[in-house]
């Protein structure tokens, strides 16, 4: 039986619990991990990990990649080299270019951080966060997922990410595209539990 640490309210434990239940994979779940199983789990002591018998994994879209292929059945994540190489650019992106993009706009606004609270840095933050959100609307324009006329695995990561957006600066009506993708995400098992949950 595979078990999951972190808890539920973060966005990248939720990118697994919602994996797990497109799968319908059964799983222990551990919301709070004491410290010491999480420091011997993953030494930089953060979640999402997923334990599957002995083997161990950390870094929420390196184990979507992991579920994906446990369960090749699913088709999340074709094995043909460039619809998966595809699948592997849009991951690496939400989490090296969307994900960086938000994070000092999502700690002023959302989580009210007092450390980032320097109103130039605020904006820049909002401004690129747009971008990359405009950016996926362009991609949207012609396709119904992000890599073509099937949900993939990148689409797990990239739904929670416009999620984000729209519980923090973003709002419906802003772009179609991105609109009509969520819609579509919508379909999926477990989008209202783990995606659109009111939780940014
Ligand atoms: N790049 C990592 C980031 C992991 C991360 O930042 N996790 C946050 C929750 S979203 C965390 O563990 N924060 C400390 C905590 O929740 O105690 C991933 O995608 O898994």
């Amino acid at each position: 039986m595979m078990t999951l640490l972190g808890r539920s309210t973060s966005i990248n434990v939720r990118k697994i619990l919602w994996c797990l239940d497109i799968l319908e994979c059964p799983f222990q779940h551990i919301e709070q991990p004491d410290v010491q199983t999480l420091a011997t789990l993953n030494p930089n002591r953060l979640v999402p990990v997923l334990t599957d018998g002995d083997f161990s994994l950390w870094e929420s879209n390196a184990i979507l990649r992991y579920l994906a292929r446990r369960f090749p059945d699913s088709d999340l994540y074709p094995s043909t080299p460039t619809v998966r190489s595809l699948i592997d650019q849009w991951l690496d992106w939400q989490l090296a270019e969307f994900n960086s993009a938000w994070v000092y706009a999502f700690q002023a606004r959302v989580r009210n951080n007092p450390d980032f609270q320097n109103a130039d840095l605020i904006e820049q933050s909002v401004r690129n966060w747009n971008d990359k959100v405009a950016l996926l609307n362009d991609q949207l324009a012609d396709k119904d997922f992000v890599t073509g006329a099937q949900f993939r695995v990148c689409d797990i990561a990239l739904a929670l990410s416009v999620n984000r957006w729209y519980e923090s600066i973003g709002q419906i009506g802003r772009f179609a595209h991105i609109d009509a993708y969520f819609r579509r995400c919508a379909a999926q098992k477990g989008f209202t539990d783990w995606v659109a949950n009111g939780v940014a």
